[in-house]
């Protein structure tokens, strides 16, 4: 299946960051960077301030002459901060697969959480609406199947856009464009190209291998993947432990779903007591089966609230064999458990759900009794399952 990566980027930042605070500077030529008298750059630039040639970069003084009427302010960091550290927390409620750039941007893969919104545009119009609502500034957002793509096209809808590259019709967006267009080809790239008679993607697609990285050495068979619109790279939150999980081999290869079940039940657990060891709540909950055969599926779901508690995580596994299982019928040898799209606790639970709070509250007493007499203290039902085959993994893959 089609991923579905989306790239957002707010608009004119800074500048946007001082509007929302002082509503008088909307609608007019602002700029963001320094005292204009003193030796600085323009660092933001709103939309009013651009038709007059002022872009990020660009001396202070000579903005100030395209530009005399222009409002300047001081740019505030601290200020700048806050504001995306919301920004990245309303996306990180669309998709636990977000991964920053800078203060200001983010890739975000959606692809497992576009169901309750109908389509990729429905969800982005969403994420536009939450930014618009409680930060007061408008994003712009590319959609596409892949990383380089929605990016090129964020860039081109903006300011307060939205535009979908549906798949398959990569290369007929990328052709026409500059190559200039393509993150990583900076000047002297551009001049090189040039050089070569290269102006357009479309004319980059077309070129053989070997020639582009003659010229370009291997920068050029990543620029050429990407003007023929391919780019496998992940989206994914840089460092960060990205997933933990628990699985494990039976001695014999079984049937017996009231096994499998309760074996899931105790991976869960064990897996549970760990995000909660290292405050993290988990959004994506998969399963893996490995049959007889050795052929090894996975199925995932997304959560609607990431958690840690238990239950939920027992939940949403159970499902995901119940279905599984009614797909194939051959005896298993393999059963694990996967969460990914990990959050950090200090994201609070909705403390208004007295039910889950009680939960929270239950599962931590009973964390303290495995921590102190093991983990087999207190199990679900009868675990029966080899603990010799039981394998551990935390991923940072
Ligand atoms: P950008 O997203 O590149 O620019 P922008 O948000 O101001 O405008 P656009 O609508 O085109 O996205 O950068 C985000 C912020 O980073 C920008 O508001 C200010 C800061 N910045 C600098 O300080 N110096 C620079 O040279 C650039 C490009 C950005
Ligand atoms: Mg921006």
């Amino acid at each position: 299946m089609a991923r579905c990566i989306f790239h957002i980027d707010l608009d004119a930042f800074f500048v946007s960051v001082e509007q929302a605070l002082n509503p008088k500077l909307k609608g007019k030529p602002v700029i963001v960077g320094g005292d204009p008298e003193r030796r600085g750059v323009v660092a933001s630039a709103s939309y009013e301030a651009r038709p007059f040639g002022i872009h990020a970069g660009m001396p202070l003084s000579k903005a100030r002459r395209l530009c005399p009427q222009a409002i300047f302010l001081k740019a505030n960091f601290t200020r700048y901060r806050k504001v995306s550290d919301r920004f990245m927390e309303i996306l990180s409620d669309f998709s636990p697969h977000i991964e920053p750039l800078g203060l200001d941007e983010a890739y975000l893969d959606v692809t497992g959480c576009l169901k309750p919104y109908g389509s990729p545009q429905q969800l982005a119009l969403a994420i536009k609406e939450r930014i618009k609502k409680e930060l007061d500034i408008t994003a712009s957002v590319g959609i596409a199947t892949c990383k380089v793509v929605a990016k090129i096209a964020s860039e081109l809808c903006k300011p307060d856009g939205l535009l979908e590259i549906v798949p398959r019709e990569e290369q007929a967006f990328l052709h026409p464009l500059p190559v200039a267009k393509l993150p990583g080809v900076g000047k002297k790239t551009e001049r090189l190209l040039k050089e070569m008679g290269i102006k357009t993607i479309g004319e980059l697609a077309a070129l053989p291998l070997d020639t582009v990285t003659r010229r370009l050495g291997t920068t050029g068979a990543v620029l050429l993947n990407y003007a023929r619109g391919i780019d496998n790279r992940q989206v994914e939150l840089p460092g960060e432990a990205k997933s933990i999980g628990q699985q494990v081999t039976f001695a014999r290869d079984t049937f017996d779903r009231n096994f499998l079940e309760v074996t899931l039940q105790n991976l869960c657990q064990e897996l549970c007591q760990e995000l909660r060891r290292q405050n993290k709540r988990a959004k994506c909950i998969a399963i893996r089966l490995r049959y007889a055969d050795f052929k090894t599926i996975t199925r995932q779901v997304t959560l609607r609230e990431a958690s840690n508690l238990t239950q939920v995580i027992i939940a949403a596994a159970q499902q995901l064999l119940s279905k599984a299982l009614a797909q194939q019928e051959k005896p298993i040898r393999l059963i694990g458990v996967c969460v990914s799209g990990l959050i950090g606790e200090e994201r609070q639970l909705p403390m208004f759900d007295a039910k889950v709070v009680k939960l929270v509250h239950v599962e931590q007493a009973l964390d303290k009794i495995r921590k102190k007499y093991g983990t087999a203290a207190i199990k679900m039902g009868d675990s029966i399952y080899s603990e010799n085959s039981k394998e551990n993994a935390n991923s940072k893959s």
